[in-house]
């Protein structure tokens, strides 16, 4: 069962793809996993490779190719979700990518329903790095990550025991928010400020700033490039400006 799910992932199109036991999926600070999905056993991750977009130094071109990966990946689980249903006889669910995300002002809209990067490495496709980022054998650390949940019992793939970061420190030297200084945190307030410039940190002050000017200074503020910049992220989603600490590290799968 296991290879018949893991060739079909292969299929659809992923790099690579490993199955946990949602017991070994161990991510202290997301929520418990059956409060995601009740009776959820294992979990098909896939990864997938980013092309040469993340080198690009114009935030359109690096984005965009982000949201090719997106759409690929969000095509990928609706259809392992299916495959799970309709010929494993399971119940299934996708995961989000990157969003729908608990936004709330506790968790600050920087936790998710399920970590990706902890159901990688459960599922034996990667280790973390000095950039906290999961870095694949092959791949490397160009890669993202999917998942789909299911009631299947499946046990999980073996784990990459090699560390595979070698500790070069290009990723913390390149970061232009300076957000990875402490081993295995990442400063999430600089780096949202960096790699989303048009997020929710920009919008709550664009906002207090229009409150409080006069109708005058606020047709002055639409006329802005921040608003402007605002206006195309509320139908992009997250705008990743930023990629460097994925783009700087020499582990990529042509190495
Ligand atoms: C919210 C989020 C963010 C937030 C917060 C990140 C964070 N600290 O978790 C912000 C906006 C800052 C962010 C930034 C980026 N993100 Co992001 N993000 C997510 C998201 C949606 C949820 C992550 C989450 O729940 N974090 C909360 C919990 C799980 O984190 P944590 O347990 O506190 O773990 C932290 C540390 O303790 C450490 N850590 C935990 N365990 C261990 C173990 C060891 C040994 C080490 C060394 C470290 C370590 O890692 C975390 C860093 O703070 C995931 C998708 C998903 N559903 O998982 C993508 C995801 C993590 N992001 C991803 C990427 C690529 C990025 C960026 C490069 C931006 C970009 N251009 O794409 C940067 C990289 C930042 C970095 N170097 O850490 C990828 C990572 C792929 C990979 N190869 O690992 C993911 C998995 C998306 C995907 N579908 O593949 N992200
Ligand atoms: S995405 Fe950019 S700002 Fe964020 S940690 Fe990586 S290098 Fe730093
Ligand atoms: S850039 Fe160097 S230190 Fe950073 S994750 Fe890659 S190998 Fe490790």
């Amino acid at each position: 069962m296991k290879e018949k799910i893991k060739a079909y992932a292969l299929s659809l199109g992923a790099d690579d793809a490993g199955i946990a036991n949602v017991a070994d999926y161990q991510s202290p600070r997301t929520p418990d996993i059956q409060s995601v999905f009740p009776g959820a056993q294992s979990m098909v991750v896939m990864a997938l490779r980013e092309m040469s977009h993340v080198e690009s130094e114009n935030p359109r071109i690096a984005m965009n190719g982000r949201l090719d990966v997106m759409e690929h990946a969000r095509a990928m689980n609706y259809k392992m979700a299916r495959f799970l249903e309709n010929e494993c006889g399971a119940r299934a669910v996708s995961v989000p990518l990157s969003y729908p995300l608990d936004m709330n002002t506790k968790t600050m809209g920087v936790i998710a329903d399920v970590s990706l990067r902890h159901a990688a490495v459960a599922a034996g496709l990667g280790v973390f790095g000095r950039h906290n980022l999961v870095i694949h054998p092959k791949l490397g650390s160009r890669v993202l990550f999917a998942a789909v949940l299911s009631d299947l019992d499946l046990s999980s793939d073996p784990p990459v025991t090699e560390d595979l970061c070698i500790d070069c420190g290009i990723c913390v030297d390149e970061c232009p928010a300076q957000a990875l200084e402490a081993e295995g945190f990442t400063d999430c307030g600089k780096c949202l400020k960096v790699s989303q410039p048009y997020g929710l940190g920009k919008i709550i002050g664009f906002w207090n700033r229009f409150i409080s000017a006069d109708p005058d200074a606020q047709r002055k503020l639409l006329m802005t490039d921040d608003f402007w910049g605002m206006y195309q992220a509320q139908f992009i989603g997250f705008q990743y400006h930023c990629f460097k600490c994925y783009a700087s590290c020499p582990l990529d799968s042509r190495s």
